[in-house]
């Protein structure tokens, strides 16, 4: 290759060319020839290809020490990568091809180093919080803090303020990271830092991160509670920037405030209490039906034969493509432009997906109708005879709009007993443990790739079987032809998840498990109220023809 075609070389360039015709595929290596040794290294990293980098590291370190082959040269790269995803220039699972080559790269040169100590940029605990399972939003920090010169101690999920602390104090890590999904992970992270605070720990900046949480929640009040830095990091890479600069006012803020009084709790509070309130005397204008479903049976069944291929159909590629693995259309892309790419670029990892994981994924289901009738924001359900209470779920109503409530779709008591149904349906563990192996060996991009598909297919197993409720429930009549249209919800009746707007009461899944009784199929119910395997999801299925999503103000 030419001089010329070294002094041209602009990774961003190069990157526009690879979503011509994807690095997925393959980069081939003839686009090295010419380039510096440096400048190889840092291709290597930026466009992902890990073949021939042993020997090109090899050549590197006849000039450098392993070191700074790693601070000046390959973490280079590692900026550049990050520069292009902040520009929105660079696909997320790219940069995580890019971290598997720095990973490599740095397993290569760690055992020729004399002494890693001090060749830090910074260092961080990890954890996800008590009481939350949620992993992948913890770990994709993880990966892209450590491969851009960051030691990282990742504790795990789960974690209780003690060892939080005991985790920071000895691993000697400057900052502390905690991350959360659930509603209740942004109260037990004020909590954390209340109890840092009660500890004499606040001099410990902390970042914040996970769906639940907002910039403002972050920023304001928990700002006012905590005597120290705290930080909130929309994702990975505002993370890293924070790393970069957080602990800088550190001092100040260590030397204590003893007139510090924390301001207003929680907006999350806020929520929840509002979610929860109970609206007396009003109703929506929900007229219940005059009649309920017919039905083959009362109780719970179990299904756990399948046809994984089926199920697959029922994956929602949007989902699947653009929000887990946040494959984004670039610039100056037009849909139709981009949904070519996806189709030439994207579906092929999903059928090679579909392959690897047609054993691994263990599709069961546990399903049941019941005898009820509503009173008030209750839904009770009977025993068989459909008189005597069995048990009662309690749900907020709206306080305005239309103030509706879940229990309004049901008739009221008094009248005749309606029926209800429920499901809860799980791909089992080995998914997530397929994910652990990948994510511990450093196979970042496929880890992204399979934790998606164990989400997806837990969300395609959970409408499979909606649809088949439907039929059993003979309400089948508004069955959408067009995918798309199911995945909106667009047919009679509705499906509600615990833990969302219009049921968010997280403990009523323990009701759920006294009808299903899903043990036998699996699944467990921890203390926090989550599912274990995580990729499991229940819901309560209402066939009142006005039911669709809703939200609690
Ligand atoms: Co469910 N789910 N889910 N779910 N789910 C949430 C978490 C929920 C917030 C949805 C909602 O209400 N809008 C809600 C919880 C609300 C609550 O607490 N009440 C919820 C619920 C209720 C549930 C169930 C309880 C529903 C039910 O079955 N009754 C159930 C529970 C499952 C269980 O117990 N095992 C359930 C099930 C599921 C699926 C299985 C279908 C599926 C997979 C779950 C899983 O991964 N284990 C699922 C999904 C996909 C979601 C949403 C839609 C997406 C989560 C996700 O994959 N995010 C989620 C709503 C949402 O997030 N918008 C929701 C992608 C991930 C990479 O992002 O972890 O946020 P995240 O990490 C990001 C950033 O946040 C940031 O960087 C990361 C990378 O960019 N970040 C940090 C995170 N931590 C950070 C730390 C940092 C810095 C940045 O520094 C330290």
């Amino acid at each position: 290759m030419s001089e010329e075609r070294t002094v041209k070389y602009d990774p961003l360039i190069e990157l526009m060319k690879r979503f011509e015709n994807v690095r997925i595929a393959d980069s081939g290596t003839d686009a090295f020839e010419g380039l510096s040794i440096e400048d190889q290294l840092k291709k290597h990293i930026v466009d992902g290809v890990k073949k021939n980098l042993e020997s090109r590291l090899e050549v590197a370190l006849e000039t450098y020490a392993p070191i700074q082959i790693i601070n000046e040269i390959l973490l280079d790269g590692m900026k550049t990568v990050g520069e292009l995803f902040g520009a929105g220039k660079m696909q997320l699972p790219f940069v995580l091809q890019s971290a598997e080559v720095m990973k490599s790269a740095v397993r290569f040169l760690e055992p020729l180093m004399e002494k890693v100590e001090g060749s830090e940029k910074g260092s961080i605990l990890l954890a996800t919080v008590a009481g939350d399972v949620h992993d992948i939003g913890k770990n994709l920090v993880d990966i892209i803090l450590s491969n851009n010169g960051y030691r990282v101690v990742n504790i795990g999920i789960k974690q209780p303020i003690s060892a939080i602390i005991e985790g920071v104090q000895r691993g000697n890590c400057q900052v502390i990271g905690l991350s959360g999904l659930l509603v209740k992970s942004t109260l037990i992270m004020r909590d954390n830092l209340m109890e840092l605070n009660d500890r004499g720990l606040w001099h410990y900046p902390v970042i914040l991160g996970g769906a639940a949480l907002t910039r403002s929640y972050v920023e304001e009040d928990l700002r006012a509670i905590y005597k120290g830095e705290v930080h909130y990091a929309q994702d990975a890479f505002e993370g890293l920037r924070l790393m970069e600069t957080v602990g800088q006012a550190g001092e100040e803020i260590a030397t204590g405030d003893e007139e510090f009084a924390p301001r207003v709790t929680s907006h999350r509070v806020d929520v929840l209490d509002q979610a929860l309130y109970v609206f007396n005397g009003v109703r929506s204008d929900v007229e219940p039906q005059a009649t309920s479903p017919e039905l083959p049976f009362y109780g719970a069944k179990k299904q756990t034969k399948f046809d994984i291929f089926e199920l697959y159909k029922y994956i929602n590629k949007i989902a699947l493509f653009r929000g887990q693995w946040q494959f984004k259309r670039q610039e100056g892309m037009g849909n139709l432009e981009f949904n070519a790419w996806l189709e030439e670029n994207v579906e092929p990892i999903f059928e090679r997906m579909c392959r690897e994981l047609a054993n691994v994924l263990q599709p069961r289901v546990k399903w049941g109708y019941f005898p009820c009738n509503s009173e008030g924001n209750d839904l009770i359900i009977y025993q068989d005879d459909a008189k005597t209470e069995r048990l009662r779920f309690a749900f907020p109503r709206q306080r305005d709009g239309r103030f509706l409530c879940l229990s309004d779709f049901f008739r009221p008591v008094g009248e005749a007993p309606d029926t209800v149904g429920f499901h809860i349906v799980t791909v089992g563990e080995e998914v997530s443990k397929q994910e652990k192996k990948l994510f511990e060996g450093g196979d970042f991009q496929d880890y992204l790739f399979t934790h998606g598909m164990g989400v997806e297919s837990a969300e395609a197993l959970a409408e499979y079987w909606h649809k088949m409720i439907r039929g059993e429930m003979g309400i089948d009549d508004q069955e959408p032809a067009d995918m798309r249209l199911l995945f909106s919800a667009k047919y009679h009746g509705a499906r509600y998840s615990f833990g969302y707007p219009a049921c968010p009461n997280l403990e009523d899944q323990a009701k759920l498990f006294d009808l299903l009784e899903p043990q036998d199929i699996g699944i467990e119910l921890t203390e926090e109220f989550m599912l274990n395997p995580e990729q499991s999801t229940s819901a309560i299925i209402v066939h009142h023809p006005e039911a669709k999503y809703f939200n609690i103000r």
